[in-house]
């Protein structure tokens, strides 16, 4: 099939999930075409069945606010012709919903036809969405959609409730690229992060307020008292300079690394012992999961769908959001007691490989196809023939 994906192209979760997904359809002979307005960040492959597209939204001195989602449904509108796309998938309700409605119409106008599907992610719908600036082109949007799917059951959830939804939302869960996280642990870094065999825990996010990188800071902080341990700090975001007082405040600053963005960050967890993520929601935790694929197990809250993902005593442990005392007496229990840390490794790795990408992607074909007419896989198949002619002649 030819499929269009719209995402944010940052190292947030949609668009890390977005990108992956896009890699492996193209690796499984569709053509995919990314549209969005930087090379995502995850799209470091090159696949001759990959193609980008950057949106530009021009400037103009009367533009306070560049019009971004009319740039985007022009550019879709673009793509979906000269490329013959069979679908658009949208990834994050807001602006891609609506400006994918916006192409639709354009394109039924011209009389052709552009199904579109949009996957929810969590905070286009928990936290952005729902503000009343934004909700009644979200509701229109989600509603328009040719199918709707989330990320978890528990956003599905909060989707019906918070949204007058007319159609089925349904739930395909976030993967992982097992494999990826499948390398053996670099002993020189794990040397360079914890020189004496330091416990070494970690925590990824984009460091806004829900994620309540203060909670991580604080566990760290408990954990110290107990026993040598370093704590890596990954990404970036607005909490990001108040969390680096905060260590100072509380003593440990010198165990606390940021180390920012990371691309190579499967490099990170294959050396750490304990992931934390203390978010005061997380639909699904596309982070938890990664660290599980690494066999780390989680300590999280039990906010949002993350009891879908860190199962209590099987794959981590969960704890309610904001409870520091709790999570830290987890951290302390599981760090000093290497058989339960080995039967919690084994089970976070078991869980990854639930969610594994070989498990998930298919479902996302299978739903492609009810909207691929023969007449589209025909021209799939004969298009991979070419494809195939192609490289034997050169
Ligand atoms: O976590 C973030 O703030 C980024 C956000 C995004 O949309 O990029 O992540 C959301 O989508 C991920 C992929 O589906 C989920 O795994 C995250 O749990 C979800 N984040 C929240 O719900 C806060």
């Amino acid at each position: 099939m030819r499929i269009g994906i719209v995402c944010y192209p940052t190292f947030g979760g949609s668009g890390v999930l977005a990108t992956e997904l896009g890699k492996a359809l193209a690796d499984k002979g569709h053509s995919v075409h990314f549209i969005t307005y930087q090379q995502p960040v995850r799209l470091n492959v090159f696949n001759t069945n990959i193609y980008y597209h950057e949106v530009r939204v021009p400037t103009y001195p009367l533009f306070d606010y560049p019009p971004y989602e009319i740039a985007l449904a022009s550019t879709m509108v673009d793509v979906i012709k000269n490329h013959k796309l069979d679908l658009l998938h949208v990834h994050y309700a807001i602006p891609h919903a609506s400006a994918a409605y916006m192409a639709k119409q354009i394109i039924q106008k011209e009389g052709g036809k552009i199904p579109f599907i949009t996957t929810l992610h969590g905070t286009d719908i928990t936290l952005v969405g729902k503000d009343k600036t934004y909700e009644p082109v979200v509701t229109f949007s989600i509603n328009e959609s040719d199918a709707i799917t989330a990320v978890s059951q528990n956003l599905r959830e909060e989707t019906y409730k918070s949204f007058r939804i007319t159609k089925e939302i349904e739930v395909i869960y976030n993967f992982v690229d097992v494999k990826r996280f499948s390398k053996k642990p670099i002993d020189a870094f794990k040397k360079v992060i914890a020189p004496h065999g330091e416990k070494v825990l970690v925590h990824a996010s984009n460091f806004r307020k829900v994620k309540r990188v203060q909670d991580v800071i604080k566990v760290f902080a408990g954990v110290r008292k107990a026993m040598p341990a370093k704590l890596l700090m990954i990404g970036d975001g607005p909490e990001r300079s108040p969390m680096e007082v905060l260590a100072k405040e509380l003593g440990v600053q010198d165990d606390v690394r940021f180390v920012g963005k990371q691309e190579q960050i499967e490099e990170i967890l294959l050396v750490s012992d304990l992931f934390l993520l203390t978010s005061e929601y997380e639909s699904f935790g596309l982070a938890a999961l990664e660290a599980m694929a690494a066999r780390v197990p989680v300590i999280s809250t039990n906010a949002g769908g993350l009891p879908e993902v860190n199962i209590f005593g099987e794959t981590g442990f969960t704890a309610n959001v904001g409870d520091v005392e709790t999570m830290t007496q987890q951290a302390i229990e599981l760090l000093s007691n290497n058989e339960l840390l080995e039967k919690l490794k084994e089970g976070a790795y078991n869980q990854a490989v639930r969610y594994d990408i070989n498990n998930i992607v298919p479902l996302y074909e299978k739903l492609y196809s009810r909207f691929c007419t023969m007449d589209c896989a025909e021209k799939s198949l004969m298009e991979t023939k070419q494809q195939t002619t192609d490289v034997v002649i050169r």
